[in-house]
């Protein structure tokens, strides 16, 4: 196989970004209704035309049709034909597209040449179409039959210690396609499975775990819907990244809620909301979502909270005889809130005391309260603490357990929840590891593996020959780009399972693989015939999933049939585990799952039913609660805050409107204001001036940190509304930013909401 590259091919050239076109104005107060809906069908009609589009659309979260691969955020029981979103729109067209990245593409395009490209350029070439292999030395990927690129991983992982080989997950991969691939890796003898998850929610499933005895949030959509008489969204944009939810609040204001925002934002969703599914949206007249803001300082939840539950509790306005038959910690933690000093909570909140009294008036008028959560709680030092107080907010007054109540964490991939259900985890529970043993005949590894950090820095100091990303793109997503980088230069073989070019490969290993899957949307007839996946959302529901469109190419592979052809050929024909039974039929992976995963019995028949089942809930279903004294645990938590020097900011790092993670569909950021460009930061307009920094300048971010700094060039300031000290800038642009080892106590979560920063004018 050829790695020279031909001469008589133009390369591509780098396209100078589009920042020349970066225009901001004012951002909006409302979200969705028609515009949005014209925006994603534009969109859709551009990437896939317009049979495509109707194919896929109408069957976009359908009970026959297949799950969104966009965000977590569940279906409600009584479906509507359109039932999807603005950016579910904009997923779907960009995984269907018409485009491709075939062996021509790679010819004429050195992986040097790639990397000068941003990462919308990049993604949008189209669907990769073949495996590739980039041998070592090359300046090119070339391509490589299944079975060889098959046997050189087997080779490499076999040449090895299994500890020198790591499983990265990404949360879009099917419950089949993940239980298969962490019974790969336990086979081979490791839990060194990282996911997205430890960048994302393991503060939720830490936190709640700890306090609640279970990683998961326990409320249903109808509790968000139809009966909660008070939702508290908190550090979550859904107008950008759960559009959907928009619908369910809108529900729950008709049926009486009172919805406050917590967010250093106003982000526009919880404006107006303008449902394009109701004659009310089309024409224009919306709902007002939020009744109430709150523009806490970034990282200031931990001291909101506290402060709500100290006046909750001084006024006595806590449920006795709740707190009494199931919770234990409450003496100890009200007077650890008795001591608070209110200078203190105020400070480090940027809310004032009478204004937390005014929330805890409010939380003493309502009888069933959720409080939903996402990015904002999690990415910060003391992440864990801070869900621990909201559990106890909710604690306090009874409000887990009953109908309309509860915690809800917003899940962002569309499965990564049930990925962790299916044993993705670098540290699994015994009781699931036993299970494996029992129902394959071999012992599991009982090793804690390598979390995502974790996993960075053994790359970094050598200690991996074989990294295999099951989706999502690393080299990205993860904080400290350029450590991450040179950290993946340093491992034997980098192999990514994919749908869509991205920045992981082409920051490599010595050697690398591109294995092109089949998406959601696609009808996978691995096995000869039409087979269905499943995936759990963000409630804990499990149901089907079924592609129609015809695969971008003939040679694309499933996620199953990839990972059941590598357990054949790493562990044979005759191994304990039936990888060629698995990879033909996915019947088989649910019996397996059945017999493993508690909640699944009887998988298979149990998914007829229209909109699939639900997973048990302990706390939800019967108060139960699986922690280390059988009981809630209410804690107070000493407060915390990070703290930034005279002439710094506290960073927070988000997702502009037109992009999916690392995937960026575009350059707007249409409800902030902002289009044509992404290098920008928000910055408070008294905090520039005092800095001396001119709102459109064009600035270096730096950030600070034991080690020394790092800096994120060029990029264009704008005035905007967020809390004094605080400053907002688009991922991943500004990962190179975060420092590998600032994450949460306890999660050990990047700190991608809490930078500290300067601004250096250039
Ligand atoms: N279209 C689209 N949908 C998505 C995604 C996407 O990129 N695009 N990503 C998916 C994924 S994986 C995830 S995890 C979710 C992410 O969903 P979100 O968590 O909504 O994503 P972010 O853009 O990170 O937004 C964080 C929000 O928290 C606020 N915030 C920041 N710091 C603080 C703080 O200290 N306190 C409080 N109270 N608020 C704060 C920000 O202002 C912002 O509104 O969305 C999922 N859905
Ligand atoms: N600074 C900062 N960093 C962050 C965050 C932040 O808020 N700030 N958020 C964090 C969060 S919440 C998350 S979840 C992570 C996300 O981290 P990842 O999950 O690793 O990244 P994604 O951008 O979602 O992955 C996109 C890629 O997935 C691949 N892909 C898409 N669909 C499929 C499929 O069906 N199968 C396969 N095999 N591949 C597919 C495509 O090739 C695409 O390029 O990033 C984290 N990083
Ligand atoms: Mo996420």
């Amino acid at each position: 196989m050829s790695t020279e590259r031909p001469t008589d091919l133009p390369e591509t050239p780098a396209e100078t970004l589009p920042e020349a076109a970066l225009r901001v104005g004012e951002p909006a107060t409302a979200s969705v209704g028609v515009s949005g809906v014209l925006h994603s069908m534009d969109y859709a009609l551009r990437e896939m035309g317009p049979k495509r589009s109707l194919q896929t659309l109408l069957k976009l979260n359908q009970v026959d049709g297949f799950d969104c691969p966009s965000c977590a955020w569940p279906d409600p029981d009584h479906r509507k034909a359109a039932e999807f979103c603005e950016n579910g729109a904009k997923a779907v067209a960009w995984e269907a597209t018409r485009k491709r990245v075939g062996r021509d593409f790679f010819e004429a395009n050195s992986v040097a040449s790639l990397k000068a490209h941003d990462d919308h350029w990049l993604e949008s070439q189209g669907r990769l179409t073949e495996p590739m292999y980039l041998a070592p030395g090359a300046t090119h990927y070339s391509p490589i039959q299944w079975s060889d690129a098959i046997e050189l991983i087997a080779d490499r992982m076999r040449a090895s210690d299994p500890d020198r080989s790591v499983f990265y997950t990404s949360g879009r991969a099917s419950n089949e396609a993940a239980f298969v691939y962490q019974l790969l890796a336990r086979r081979l003898g490791t839990n060194n499975l990282p996911d997205c998850s430890n960048m994302c929610h393991e503060s939720s499933g830490t936190a709640l775990s700890e306090v609640l005895g279970i990683g998961k949030g326990t409320v249903t959509y109808d509790d968000i819907a139809e009966h909660a008489d008070l939702i508290l969204v908190v550090g979550q944009n859904p107008g950008t990244n759960h559009p959907r939810m928009l619908t369910a609040l809108e529900s729950a204001k008709q049926h009486g809620a009172a919805i406050v925002s917590v967010n250093p934002l106003t982000e526009a969703g919880l404006g107006t909301f303008r449902n394009p599914q109701t004659l009310r949206g089309v024409s224009g007249v919306g709902t007002k979502l939020a009744d109430l803001h709150v523009p806490v300082r970034v990282n200031g939840d931990l001291a909101l909270f506290a402060g709500i539950n100290k006046a909750l509790v001084a006024r006595g306005a806590v449920d006795d005889a709740f707190l009494e038959e199931h919770t234990d910690g409450f003496e100890v933690a009200s007077e650890a809130w008795a001591a608070m000093e209110w200078d203190e909570i105020s400070q480090l909140s940027g809310i004032s005391r009478q204004e937390i009294e005014e929330l805890a008036d409010l939380v003493e008028g309502r009888e069933r309260i959720i409080v939903c959560w996402a990015m904002g709680l999690t990415q910060h030092k003391n992440s864990v603490a801070t869900i621990r107080e909201i559990a106890s907010f909710l604690l306090l007054r009874g409000n887990v357990g009953k109908p309309g109540a509860g915690a809800s964490p917003i899940r962002g991939h569309s499965n990564v929840q049930g990925d962790r259900t299916m044993g993705i985890w670098e540290k699994p529970p015994a009781s699931f590891l036993d299970a494996i043993r029992d129902e394959f005949g071999f012992e599991p590894p009982r090793e804690e593996g390598f979390d995502t950090v974790a996993a960075i820095e053994a790359m970094r100091d050598g200690a991996v020959d074989v990294f295999l990303a099951l989706g999502g793109n690393f080299a990205a997503a993860t904080p400290d780009t350029s450590v991450t980088t040179a950290a993946l230069a340093n491992v034997g073989l980098t192999v990514q399972i994919s749908t869509k070019l991205n920045r992981s490969h082409l920051d490599h290993g010595r050697e690398a693989l591109i294995l092109p899957c089949l998406g959601r949307t696609e009808r996978d007839e691995t096995g000869g015939r039409e087979q269905r996946v499943t995936v759990e959302d963000s409630m804990g529901m499990v149901h089907a999933s079924r592609g129609r469109l015809l695969p971008g190419s003939k040679e694309l592979r499933s996620e199953v049939g990839i990972l059941c052809a590598l357990g054949e050929a790493l562990f044979g024909s005759e191994d304990a585990v039936d990888w060629a039974m698995m990879g033909l039929d996915y019947s088989r992976v649910r019996w397996h799952i059945s017999a493993v995963v508690p909640g699944f019995e009887d998988f298979e028949a149990r998914l007829k039913a229209p909109g699939g089942f639900a997973l048990p809930n302990g706390p939800r279903d019967s108060r139960t609660f699986n922690t280390a004294t059988g009981r809630a645990r209410v804690t107070a938590n000493p407060l915390s805050a990070v703290s930034v020097p005279p002439g710094h900011l506290l960073l927070q790092t988000l997702r502009s409107h037109d992009q999916f993670n690392t995937t960026v569909y575009g350059y707007d950021d249409r409800y902030r204001g902002v289009t044509g460009g992404r290098h920008v930061v928000f910055v408070n307009p008294d905090d520039l001036d005092e800095l001396g920094i001119d709102d459109g300048q064009t600035v270096d971010i730096v950030s600070v940190w034991t080690d020394g700094e790092r800096r994120a060039e060029k990029f264009r300031v704008v005035s905007y509304a967020t809390p004094r000290g605080c400053a907002a800038a688009y991922f991943p642009e500004t990962n190179v930013l975060i420092p590998l080892d600032s994450y949460a106590d306890g999660s050990r979560t990047p700190t991608s909401k809490s930078v500290v920063v300067r601004l250096e004018a250039r």
